[in-house]
């Protein structure tokens, strides 16, 4: 069997912590290399400072290393990329043409590039988006999510370079903060919940989003880079969802457990990125290519958030 190595970069972002963890679980540590412009919190493994627009130093990387898959999580997302659209395309498009063509130069195995629900937009029914339907995202992270998708299918089809992808939901995870997201809401709620604080919430009671929960999104991306070659005949980006529900949906969620918990919505400009998202996702190409199905519902993820933010944080009690 061939020894994987593998480069993860914006290693230091929600998803790319707890990923590290189960790569190394499944690989060994010496096999992942984590990279980001900034130290990766409560990594032990290899750290390589790395910016993904420094071709230069990601080309001598992946040389030396040996690299056979890399997984580009580096971006700008929804609602910080609205604030520097300019430099969101840069970073995010000009990042993954770096890696997309290094990884053809290279000749790397596999690339995972991670897609989002932000691709969907104008001229679809929101109310559940099917995988084939026109993509007229409305902000610039959406833009350069529906053209790297486009770029994975080109290196697919002209280079032979096995690129995968999902279009990830909101993720809500206890292991590490979202950063700049529209979707941040469905963490930051949990840590003021186990807090016994009472949370603004940042979008409108009823917007309703596709969500999932961490475990589901990494055991959906191990078990998409994992997959025979023949079983993955979406080349753009697979559609993925484990769950939706909106704030108020949550909030009484969170009350099962914390009965006094308090939730004001004051909305602010991430409600006009939400509103033109998808309120739910038809992943039946997922489900039937490569088998995924989410284990969490709202309910258990729920439990699963308070449990361990309740016995992380000092000044609230464990909840059961
Ligand atoms: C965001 O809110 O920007 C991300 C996403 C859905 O891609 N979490």
């Amino acid at each position: 069997m061939q020894k994987e190595k593998i480069i993860v970069t914006g290693a230091g972002g929600q998803i790319g912590q707890v990923l590290l963890q189960e790569l190394s679980n499944r690989y060994g540590m010496d096999a992942v290399i984590a990279t980001d412009i900034r130290p990766v919190p409560n990594w032990g493994g290899r750290f390589v400072t790395l910016n993904v627009l420094d071709r230069i130093g990601l080309e001598n990387l992946v040389e030396e290393q040996g690299t056979t898959q890399i997984y580009h999580l580096a971006a700008i997302l929804s609602a910080s990329g609205e604030k520097d659209p300019l430099m969101t395309w840069q970073v995010n498009m000009d990042g993954l043409l770096n890696i997309l063509d290094t990884a053809r130069t290279r000749g790397i195995d596999r690339v995972f590039y991670p897609s989002s629900i932000a691709v969907f937009g104008a001229g679809i029914d929101l109310q559940q988006a099917g995988q084939d339907v026109p993509l007229i995202p409305a902000t610039v992270y959406g833009i350069t999510k529906a053209a790297g998708e486009n770029w994975g299918y080109y290196y697919y089809h002209r280079y032979g370079l096995d690129v995968r992808s999902l279009r990830y939901p909101g993720i809500i995870g206890y292991q590490s903060p979202p950063g700049g997201g529209t979707t941040d809401y469905a963490v930051d709620i949990f840590h003021y919940a186990a807090r016994r604080e009472p949370y603004t919430c940042f979008l409108a009671a009823d917007s309703r989003l596709p969500m999932i929960y961490m475990d589901d999104a990494i055991r959906a991306t191990l078990d998409l880079m994992a997959a025979p070659k023949e079983q993955i005949r979406v080349r753009t980006s697979y559609n993925l969802s484990g769950m939706d529900f909106d704030p108020q949906e949550l909030a009484a969620a969170i009350q099962e457990f914390v009965p006094d918990f308090k939730v004001r919505y004051e909305p602010d400009f991430r409600q006009a990125i939400a509103a033109s998202w998808p309120q739910r996702i038809d992943d039946t190409n997922a489900r039937q290519d490569w088998g995924w199905a989410p284990a969490y519902s709202l309910r258990s993820m729920t439990k699963d958030m308070l449990d361990h933010l309740g016995s992380t944080i000092s000044s609230g009690q464990p909840i059961h």
